[in-house]
């Protein structure tokens, strides 16, 4: 194997580009190594990671603690398939239950695979609890939403790209306005089963709803027997400054989607948790995955979640992330339209006249700090939740220049 430092990033981009489908366009970064919230290209340039692997990174870049449970179980046994048991799946769903509340878990590997799951329960729950009649099932979904790729998922997606080509789509969705819960209300029919929504729209743009717009939803659904299903993939596990954003209201889902930082970034690891009567709907044989609930996985998560709680992260997203929205918008750029956000996701959304957030993090990139536009004016600043008030100023002291350039 060649010197990886003797190479140069065209090297690696250059087959990425010759060998790899044209589904992504990353920025020209070609990273070695990460600790914290830094990360080192192959040619020793250190950048801080303001994207954090879209949230799965929020206990820092390859933490140590994590990588040694993953390097001890990786030493014992890996996967044993869902046909026998072990040693590992049983103490994650107890410390899980025990961190979150829930009673039960459904172990997955991606957060599409548990959005497809808590689709899959929801449906089920409705015909067999509800007695909406098979096959009539409706689930209410928002504008601008995010859930997954998958065929189903991006049936109810408003995304015309995300749609493109794809079809036939998935039928049972209905598709109401973000953070309006008297859409909710007057979309509800006897028909529908669930509610599912993201408690901030990360990929819309870090959309924050109005003030109490969970703690809405949840009465109606409540009231109108609907499940509600908080996909807390992105905003969940101290992201938004509270373990879960439904935390800030109040409020529990009937079902909570949780992934990505769920293993820190080792590991696709994804679950559904709800109920005991809820999950009660699968039989064994109904559902299922070969990766799905796997001991590396739980091991890995086990080890993730301890690191979150005992390094007080979630205390420590919700200080930094203040200190930085402040910072932030104390930058009065004349191509800010608006600073917003939670905790350690935030979105700086610019105006369209600024000529789109693309070039703002390329020119980020050569100060040293690494993020991602989304939906073409909102740059994301989510970096992960180890980061100190200093690295914080480090920041700040480069994004400024940028977001005064012409
Ligand atoms: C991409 C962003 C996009 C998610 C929520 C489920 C999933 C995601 C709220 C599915 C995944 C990822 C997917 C990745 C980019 C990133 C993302 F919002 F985080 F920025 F695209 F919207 N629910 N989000 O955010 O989880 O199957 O990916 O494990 O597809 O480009 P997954």
């Amino acid at each position: 194997m060649q010197q990886i430092m003797e190479l140069t990033p065209e090297y690696f981009i250059e087959l990425e580009e010759k060998y790899g489908a044209n589904n992504y366009h990353p920025l020209d970064v070609v990273i070695h190594e990460g600790s914290g919230v830094w990360v080192t290209d192959v040619e020793g340039k250190r950048y801080l990671d303001c994207l954090s692997a879209y949230s799965a990174v929020n206990q820092g870049h390859a933490h140590p603690r994590i990588r040694q449970a993953l390097i001890e179980q990786a030493s014992r046994v890996t996967l044993t398939s869902r046909a026998f048991r072990n040693d590992q799946l049983g103490l994650f769903y107890k410390e899980l239950c025990e961190l979150t509340g829930y009673e039960k878990v459904l172990p997955m590997n991606s957060g599409a695979e548990a959005v497809e799951t808590a689709i899959k329960m929801a449906r089920k729950w409705g015909y067999k609890v509800k007695g909406v009649p098979e096959g009539q099932a409706e689930i209410i979904v928002c504008a601008g939403n995010f859930h997954g790729r998958t065929t189903t998922i991006i049936s109810f997606s408003t995304e015309a790209q995300y749609r493109d080509g794809f079809g036939p789509f998935t039928p049972g969705f209905r598709i109401i306005p973000y953070g309006d819960s008297d859409a909710l209300e007057a979309a509800i029919t006897g028909n529908t089963v669930a509610f599912l929504v993201e408690p901030i729209q990360g990929e819309a743009g870090v959309i924050v709803p109005p003030a109490g717009y969970l703690a809405r939803v949840a009465e109606i659904c409540k009231r109108r027997g609907v499940l509600l299903i908080c996909d807390e993939i992105q905003t969940g596990l101290g992201r938004t400054g509270r373990l879960f954003m439904q935390d800030y209201d109040n409020v529990r889902g009937d079902v909570l989607l949780v992934g990505k930082a769920l293993s820190g970034g080792f590991y696709p690891v994804s679950a559904v948790l709800s109920s005991r009567d809820i999950m009660g709907v699968f039989n064994p044989g109904d559902h299922g995955s070969t990766f799905g609930g796997n001991p590396l996985a739980a091991a890995v998560a086990r080890a993730a979640i301890r690191v979150l709680v005992e390094e007080n992260l979630i205390a420590n997203a919700a200080e930094m992330g203040a200190y930085f929205l402040d910072r932030l918008s104390e930058i009065n750029s004349p191509h800010i339209h608006e600073v917003r956000g939670r905790g350690l996701l935030i979105g700086v959304e610019l105006k369209p006249e600024a000529g789109g957030a693309r070039r703002f993090c390329q020119a980020l990139q050569q100060q040293g700090i690494l993020s991602k536009e989304t939906h073409v004016n909102t740059i994301r600043f989510a970096p992960p939740l180890v980061i100190t008030k200093d690295e914080i100023d480090w920041a700040i002291e480069r994004v400024r220049p940028v977001l005064f350039m012409r």
